[in-house]
């Protein structure tokens, strides 16, 4: 037996080239809540998106259910350093909400059911990069993890896919959300280990 565990090793360098630095890869689907977990009934759930000059735009469940939708098979990467890959999903790409808009906007704060927030750029939500997903392995989207609907932005750590997600606002400035506003990086690339302001 080696000195170095192969758990050891395993954080330290995994050797797999889709786990970013750092990371350690999840069998299970952890949840992370910082609060409790809203119950949002699809008859009262609506989605805004809010554009800089306060033009407002609304989707009722149904109306986002009659959208079309995609299948999406991605990575996840939380900043407490674990990460999934190959997750299953089914969403709304963001572009087909904010696609048609007239905008000038670059930022976005992102808004959930419960209070949460989170900030991030809106070209980074766009070209088939984030969804409103409302279905994981096939099922529902859990309450627990973010159901009905939740934001899915793979390519940045996991606190940007905001659970029970209720609207994006549009923005001409950056400003930090939940997280952000406590520490953790205004962007939050995993591959270039972005979890705290300064990284
Ligand atoms: N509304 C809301 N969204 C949230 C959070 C939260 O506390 N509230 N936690 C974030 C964090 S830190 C992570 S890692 C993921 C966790 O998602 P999961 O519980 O489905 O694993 O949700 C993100 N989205
Ligand atoms: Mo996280």
């Amino acid at each position: 037996m080696g000195v170095v565990t192969p758990g050891f090793s395993g954080r330290a360098r995994s050797g797999n080239p889709r786990l970013p630095p750092g990371q350690y890869l999840a069998e299970d689907f952890p949840v992370l809540s910082a609060g409790p977990t809203p119950r949002v009934r699809t008859e009262t759930w609506e989605f805004t998106v809010t554009t800089e000059t306060g033009e407002k735009h609304a989707w009722s469940w149904a109306e986002l259910m009659a959208l079309p939708s995609e299948k999406f098979t991605v990575d996840i990467h939380c900043v407490t350093q674990w990460s999934k890959l190959d997750t299953h999903w089914r969403g709304v790409a963001v572009d087909t909400l904010v696609g048609g808009l007239d905008t000038a906007a670059d930022y976005v704060m992102v808004h959930s059911y419960g209070g949460y927030t989170t900030n991030l750029p809106l070209a980074d939500l766009l070209d088939g990069q984030a969804w409103i997903a409302y279905e994981y392995g096939g099922k529902p989207l859990t309450p627990e993890h973010g159901g009905p609907a939740r934001l899915v932005v793979p390519h940045l750590y996991f606190w940007k896919s905001a659970k029970w997600v209720r609207g994006l606002e549009l923005k001409t400035r950056d400003e930090p959300g939940f997280w952000e506003n406590v520490g953790y990086h205004d962007y939050g690339d995993p591959w270039r280990e972005q979890r705290y302001q300064g990284d």
